[in-house]
């Protein structure tokens, strides 16, 4: 059995996770909108790894014995702009959730479960990655965002991105 306060904490993250998911796909429809189909998909698989994440939760807070509460996800917001900005916005977005992994892994020391501790080492990993890499988008929309041959080309590279699934083993 699991203790209470995790518990409570990683029932929010599965929250947490699944508005991700809903943000990148507001995202992603927005970038269809607007013709960048590369972004579009992107943003797309992006939601489609944030649905994941917060299913490892979901199946491990059932290994756990846990009790799920699922909360209700709050709506992301529908008017977005230029990429640059969106792709600030997704920067900003993943700080605040390597935070809440953060407090994640403080309370499951201060609570003594080594097990959820170790769970959520691969989010603090998965969560690096995803900062450097939307960081490196940031980089190029900063230096050619405003030529559009090179965004065109961006959205290609983008267009590239594939889904790998990941699952609580
Ligand atoms: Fe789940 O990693 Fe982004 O939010």
């Amino acid at each position: 059995m699991i203790n209470t306060k995790v518990e409570e904490i990683l029932n929010e993250q599965i929250n947490k996770e699944f508005y991700s998911a809903y943000l990148y796909l507001a995202m992603s429809a927005h970038f269809d909108e607007i013709g960048l189909r590369g972004f579009c998909h992107w943003t797309k698989v992006q939601a489609r790894e944030e649905v994941d994440h917060g299913m490892i939760i979901f199946d491990y807070l059932i290994a756990r014995n846990g009790n799920i509460n699922l909360k209700q996800i709050e709506a992301p917001q529908a008017d977005f702009q230029d990429p640059l900005q969106i792709f600030e916005k997704i920067y900003e977005h993943e700080k605040s959730v390597t935070s809440s992994i953060e407090c994640v892994a403080y309370m499951s020391e201060d609570e003594c479960d080594m097990a959820t501790r170790n769970f959520i080492d691969w989010y603090i990993a998965e969560q690096v990655e995803e900062e450097a890499t939307v960081f490196e988008i940031i980089k190029k929309l900063q230096m050619f965002g405003s030529d559009k041959t090179i965004l065109y080309h961006l959205d290609k590279e983008l267009a590239q991105r594939e889904y790998k699934q990941h699952k609580y083993a």
